[in-house]
This record gives C-alpha cells, sequence and structure tokens, in this order.
C-alpha cells in the first residue's frame, strides 16, 4: 500500500513515520510513505501557500493552486484522496477498514482556518476528522489515519493474533489485564487468572469485557444488544468493587457542552 503525505511541515511526520511499527513496515517493504512539501508545487519566489479568506475574518485559508496541483501530479488511476479536516465526520473503525482496501492513499493535511473550499470538488474524495476536539493541522491525525490503516495491512503487526482478537471483540473494550507480580502492593491478580483453566478463564475475560463496556462507554452497547449470556454473567458480578468506583474521564459525565447548544 502507497501512501502520499502533502504537509506543510514535512518535518513533523518523518520521525514518527520512522519508529515502531509503522517504521519497520516501510524498511519490509509492506506500505510506502512519501512525504512531501507542499510548497514544492507553490509559485517562485516567496512559494506562499496561505492567503487571506474573502469576505475578511480572521486567519488565513490555504491557497487552491498549490494542493490541486500536488494531487493532481502524485494521483495515481487508484489513489483516493483524503483531506484532514475537522469539517468531517469522525474516523471509525469501518471507516479505516475500508481505507486499507485502497491501493494509494493521498493525505493532504488542512490548517485550522481551513481550506479554499474549491479544492474540495475539484480534488478530495473524501474528507476525515479524528475527532471532536481541536488540533493545530492535519498532521497529527494524518499519522493517526497512517497507523490505524497500517495495522490492517497482512504482514505489519507481528502479531496477526492481536489484530484478530481486536475485531473479534469488536464493539467491546478490552477486559482487565494483569502481569506479574502476582500481588502488587497488596492488589493481588483475579484468582481465575491464575486458575490455569482455559475456559474459566474465557468466561472471565467475556464477562469483565462487558462490565467495563458497560461502566465505561455505555454507549457502545445498548441493553437491548445483551445476549442471555451476557445478561447472565451481568447478574453473576460481584458487587464490591464496581468498576466505575474511580472516575476514568475528567469531561463532564453527561454531554455538557451539547446542552448549552440552542
Ligand atoms: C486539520 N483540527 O481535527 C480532528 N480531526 C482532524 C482535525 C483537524 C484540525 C485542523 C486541521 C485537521
Amino acid at each position: 500500500m502507497r501512501f502520499d503525505v502533502v504537509t506543510i511541515f514535512p518535518g513533523m511526520l518523518e520521525p514518527v513515520l520512522a519508529a515502531s511499527l509503522l517504521g519497520k513496515a516501510r524498511e519490509r517493504g509492506l506500505i510506502d510513505i512519501q512525504v512531501h512539501d507542499l510548497r514544492r508545487w507553490a509559485d517562485p519566489p516567496h512559494r506562499k501557500v496561505d492567503d487571506y479568506a474573502y469576505g475578511g475574518g480572521p486567519g488565513m485559508l490555504m491557497k487552491p493552486e498549490p494542493i490541486v496541483r500536488a494531487v493532481e501530479e502524485l494521483r495515481t488511476v487508484d489513489a483516493w484522496t483524503v483531506l484532514l479536516s475537522p469539517q468531517a465526520p469522525p474516523l471509525t473503525q469501518p471507516a479505516v477498514r475500508c481505507l486499507a482496501g485502497r491501493e494509494h492513499l493521498i493525505l493532504v493535511c488542512g490548517r485550522y482556518e481551513g481550506v479554499d473550499d474549491r479544492v474540495r470538488d475539484l480534488v478530495i474524495d473524501e474528507e476525515v476528522s479524528i475527532g471532536d476536539y481541536v488540533v493545530a493541522g492535519g498532521e497529527v491525525p494524518a499519522l493517526v489515519l497512517i497507523e490505524a490503516t497500517s495495522r490492517l495491512i497482512p504482514g505489519v503487526v507481528g502479531c496477526e493474533d492481536s489484530v484478530r482478537d481486536e475485531s473479534h471483540a469488536a464493539g467491546l473494550l478490552e477486559h482487565p489485564q494483569f502481569t506479574r507480580p502476582e500481588d502488587f502492593r497488596g492488589r493481588r491478580v483475579p484468582p481465575t487468572l491464575l486458575s490455569g483453566d482455559h475456559g474459566r478463564v474465557a468466561d472471565w475475560r467475556r464477562a469483565h469485557a462487558l462490565r467495563r463496556t458497560l461502566d465505561r462507554r455505555p454507549d457502545l452497547l445498548s441493553e437491548r444488544d445483551l445476549t442471555d449470556t451476557q445478561r447472565r454473567q451481568l447478574a453473576d458480578f460481584d458487587l464490591d468493587r464496581p468498576e466505575g468506583a474511580r472516575p476514568h474521564s475528567c469531561a463532564p459525565a453527561s454531554n455538557g457542552d451539547a446542552e448549552a447548544l440552542p
């Protein structure tokens, strides 16, 4: 799979792409990632890539010419061009799977003030955000997209089991996990996990993945989606140490921002 990234900050991406999982996948020729400086397609001598917005207002927009020239030069017949921007639905694992099915992705990193809107009609196939929060530009979002997509390419993740497990458990959070020592500061590993009984371990993990999901991300699972087995597992939970006893987020419990909207 091939990625071409177009950015005004190429230096932000290279060190991350050279490290870890992605660096190894590139060395092994499983993915080909090229980072391009947008200024290469901007007019000399100043190579300006931004300009004021018609109608006025603060901040600069990305000029259309450099981006359109870049995509027209980089695109192949199989290319799919993605603009990283906050003005799009957030990326989900199904969307990542769809992107991973492409032969060639061209990723255009936007900046917060935005791009001249004509770029969208002319060369953008899809717009992607990574979530509802503000970052300075599309560079970190592009890295997120590349890493999430690359993990689904056969051979990129060393242990294929971990990719399969994650998709198998899709829709549920991971169960709690423990490594040595058995007793850490008086907190013991749940005895079932030490029992050596693979059936009981698997049941424990299923039950606790369910409890953790209902506790932390109830939005992922509505009551009516539960199977009979899951209802039984829930009834069996011991309630001395509810998972929800400690806060897991600094965000308001409900969507506090949304209720302020008209
Ligand atoms: C380009 N905030 O934010 C979340 N996903 C993408 C973005 C983003 C941003 C500014 C510029 C992308």
